[in-house]
Parts: structure tokens; C-alpha cells; sequence
């Protein structure tokens, strides 16, 4: 895709590692509820049937008809999608997360009840997904992964980058999250705790990031600048460096 290029090495990995397959992680992530573990057992039987569904075959029909009439270039289908994955699907994120750094109540709010929080902002899932804030802090760390598919928060979010939904992310993100981590840029200290959460067809979450120092002057609109979907995923923290002052 267009925008791999200049992706760093730790999501090109995740694209190329035919490590480990995903049997037994979902014990390993210790903190389902029984009802995340009902809503799991049925999401596994839906994927075992692994088929791609009757849309996405014919999507990937009409693709190749046109570029194969020369109507589309691949490269910019990628584009687009590339657009829709990381610039115009994480902006409701980032105005959730730069509202919630300017709004103290609001802060409170979506993280006691984040499907109702952002819903205020007008974004929302019509299939009806439960939304959690997990907010990181200079103790915790959190990292969002769907272990089974690619379950993801895509109402602030947009489409799911290709690497989440690769099997070496989504194992590796429960068996080694520092590992994970480090691969995408992000060391932790050892005191910081690392909170994986697992998300479901039903709850999806997002990242609360720690608002960076040094933007303590900077509007709403500037703070949502900064804010990237790598961060609203936990696989990166926000910077000040490069904002737009
Ligand atoms: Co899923």
C-alpha cells in the first residue's frame, strides 16, 4: 500500500512476521468478562467459517474489473483508503481526546461513560458498539488490539490500519505488549504498568493519551492536531514536537 513506505519498521514486521498464531492468547489476556467471553466464543464461530463475505468478494470483483480496464489506478484506490485509515477516520478521535484534555468534566464524563461522551460530540456507531475510554497516565499504559479479527472503534477511528488486524499484532500484542511497544517507537519504564484490552464486537475502546507537555497554551483545535490514531490505539504517545503553534 502507498502509505507503507514510510511506515516505521515495527509495522512493516507486523505485516511480513508469520509468527505465532492466536490459539489460547484470548486465556492469556486474563480480564474478559463472562460476557466479553460469551460474545467471543460466538465471534470465533463466525470466524472459523473464515470465508471473506459476499461484500468484500465483490468489491475485490469490481476492483480488478477496473483497473484491469484501466478505469482505476491501484495506487490511488490505496490512496484513499490510506486517507481514510489515518487522516480523515481518526479526527473524531482526536476532537474526543483534545475536549477531554481542554474539559475537565467532559474528561469525566467519557471516561464513566464513553459511548455517552462522545455521542455528545455526534459520533456514534449505529450497530450500537459500547464504547470505553481507557485514559493513559504516567503509571498505566494502555494498548487496544481484537485478538479474533479486527474489532476496532471505528465511529472516532475510521478503517482499521492493516498492521491491527495482522495475526503477529494481534497475538503478540497479549503475550509481549513491551515488545509491541518498543517496536513501534514506545519504551516504557518498568513501573508502568501496560493494560491490554481486547476488544469485542460489542465494546470497542480507546486511548485517553497523556496530553503532551508543553501545549499547555494551545486551543482545542491545536491540541486535536497533534493527536494521531497510533496514540488513540496506545501504540504511540502524543508529541508537541511539530505542531502547528
Ligand atoms: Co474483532
Amino acid at each position: 500500500m502507498a502509505g507503507e513506505a514510510d511506515a516505521p519498521v515495527g509495522r512493516r514486521k507486523f505485516l511480513s512476521d508469520a509468527a505465532a498464531g492466536t490459539a489460547g492468547l484470548v486465556a492469556a489476556s486474563n480480564m474478559e468478562s463472562t460476557g466479553q467471553a460469551d460474545q467471543r466464543a460466538r465471534e470465533q464461530d463466525a470466524g472459523q467459517q473464515a470465508a471473506p463475505s459476499d461484500v468484500a468478494l465483490r468489491v475485490k470483483a469490481l476492483e480488478s474489473i477496473l483497473v484491469e480496464k484501466g478505469m482505476v489506478d491501484p495506487a490511488t484506490i490505496d490512496a484513499v483508503i490510506e486517507t481514510y485509515e489515518s487522516k480523515i477516520g481518526p479526527r473524531n478521535g482526536a476532537r474526543v481526546v483534545a475536549k477531554a484534555w481542554v474539559d475537565a468534566a467532559y474528561r469525566k464524563r467519557l471516561l464513566a461513560d464513553g459511548t455517552a461522551a462522545i455521542a455528545e460530540l455526534g459520533y456514534g456507531g449505529a450497530q450500537g458498539e459500547h464504547m470505553v475510554v481507557v485514559e493513559n497516565t504516567p503509571a498505566i499504559h494502555n494498548l487496544v488490539v481484537c485478538t479474533l479479527c479486527s474489532c476496532y472503534p471505528w465511529p472516532v477511528l475510521g478503517l482499521p490500519p492493516t498492521w491491527y488486524k495482522s495475526a503477529p499484532y494481534r497475538s503478540r500484542a497479549v503475550i509481549d505488549p513491551r515488545g509491541v511497544l518498543r517496536e513501534f517507537g514506545v519504551t516504557l519504564a518498568e513501573d508502568v504498568q501496560v493494560r491490554v484490552w481486547d476488544s469485542t464486537a460489542e465494546i470497542r475502546y480507546l486511548v485517553l493519551p497523556e496530553r503532551p507537555p508543553g501545549t499547555e497554551r494551545m486551543t482545542e483545535e491545536q491540541l486535536a492536531a497533534l493527536v494521531t490514531r497510533d496514540a488513540m490505539v496506545g501504540v504511540a504517545k502524543v508529541s508537541a514536537r511539530g505542531a502547528a503553534a
